[in-house]
């Protein structure tokens, strides 16, 4: 039987034996080919998603979360704190839940989606909006774990990134070598950065014959990797990346750099009208976030930027359950309201004579 990721890749993590291993069984989420979405792209690419919205929580952070709360549990931490748009602090309160730990959230008032509110609430964390954004929000968890014996689960605490980077060997195991090209979204870059880590691990010891040009896609209200500034006031319909002065700057620099790739910037209409054309096209549903990197593949393609054929690996961070006022706000189909009787329902379906 399947028991998450610390056990399917002990030996590339670091654990040891007296490490209590706290988890979900996240991990090994499909890497599903999308070829209605990627003919919409481009001829040239071959696409596939790593759907980590299939992870227990719904989206990639379990991956981070499932190590650093056993290493929080193994240095005998009772209370573990997170600043979050929304993801960190859905997978941070349900693996405290799990560990019998206690959990603290700040979040950014009025700017996370419901779902990742109500997973925090239904988990029993002590959630604290504040009047500031993400930034300000992990400032201050910042400097109170400092002050404090809590165990800060933010991806600045190194064993987050040693979690993330197994989507890298997951991805190489399922092709048998690493993509052409792996885009993700990047909002405080943790991600993009542990891919980065996987792929060279994996690459420097043998299991893959090449390595992928990583392509980070941020959100054109909240761009500071993109400007090369931090962003005061990011803004943007995918709070899940609405993060001004990313905590792992060097690490996305470094990914891009080391890979021979980019990161550029879609518009949040570009990123609503890729948000709507994967459910659609393929029956994946992804929250907003996850549409920066196909919104971004669309526009490298249009600017000819795949020119032979190649493939290409998009990681879908979160789950669209998650943000469901973002789906019902900008649905292409409103509900139709009908009476109840047979004529009314076959007009409505347009059979009608
Ligand atoms: C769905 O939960 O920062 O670049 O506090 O939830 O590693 O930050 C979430 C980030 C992409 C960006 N997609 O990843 C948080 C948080 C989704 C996310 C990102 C997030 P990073």
């Amino acid at each position: 039987m399947y028991q998450g990721l610390i056990k399917r890749y002990r030996e590339w993590l670091p654990v040891t034996e007296q490490t209590p291993v706290i988890s979900l069984f996240e991990g090994s989420t499909p890497l599903l080919p999308m070829p209605r979405l990627a003919a919409a792209i481009s001829p040239h690419i071959a696409l596939y998603a790593k759907f980590e919205g299939m992870n227990p929580t719904g989206s990639f952070k379990d991956r981070g979360m499932t190590l650093a709360v056993s290493h929080a549990c193994q240095e005998g931490r009772t209370v573990l704190m997170c600043a979050s748009t929304g993801n960190t602090s859905a997978s941070a309160a349900a693996y405290a839940a799990r560990a019998g730990m206690q959990c603290v959230v700040l979040i950014p008032g009025g700017k996370i989606a419901l779902g990742k509110l109500s997973q925090a609430i239904v988990h029993g964390a002590k959630v604290l909006a504040i009047e500031g954004n993400f930034d300000e929000a992990l400032r201050l968890v910042r400097e109170i774990c400092a002050e404090f014996p809590i165990a800060l689960v933010n991806s600045v605490n190194p064993m987050r990134l040693q979690g993330q980077k197994t989507v890298a060997f997951e991805v190489v195991d399922d092709l048998g070598d690493a993509p052409d090209y792996h885009a993700m979204p990047v909002g405080n870059a943790g991600n993009i950065t542990a891919a980065w880590m996987g792929y060279s691990e994996y690459h420097a010891a043998g299991k893959s014959a090449s390595m992928p040009v990583m392509l980070g896609f941020q959100a054109a209200g909240a761009a500071p990797l993109v400007h090369g500034k931090p962003v005061l006031q990011p803004e943007t319909v995918a709070t899940a990346i609405r993060i001004g002065n990313p905590a792992s700057w060097q690490g996305a620099v470094r990914a891009k750099e080391e890979s021979g790739g980019l990161i550029d910037c879609v518009t949040d209409a570009e990123i609503l009208e890729a948000y709507a054309m994967l459910p659609a096209l393929e029956g994946v549903f992804a929250e907003p976030a996850c549409a920066a990197p196909v919104a971004g593949l669309k526009k490298l393609a249009a600017q000819g930027f795949f020119n032979k054929p190649c493939s290409v690996v998009v990681t879908l961070t979160g789950h669209g359950l998650k943000d469901p006022d973002t789906a019902m706000q900008s649905a292409a189909s409103p509900l139709v309201a009908v009476a109840a009787s047979r004529d009314a329902v076959l007009q409505a379906m347009g059979f009608c004579a």
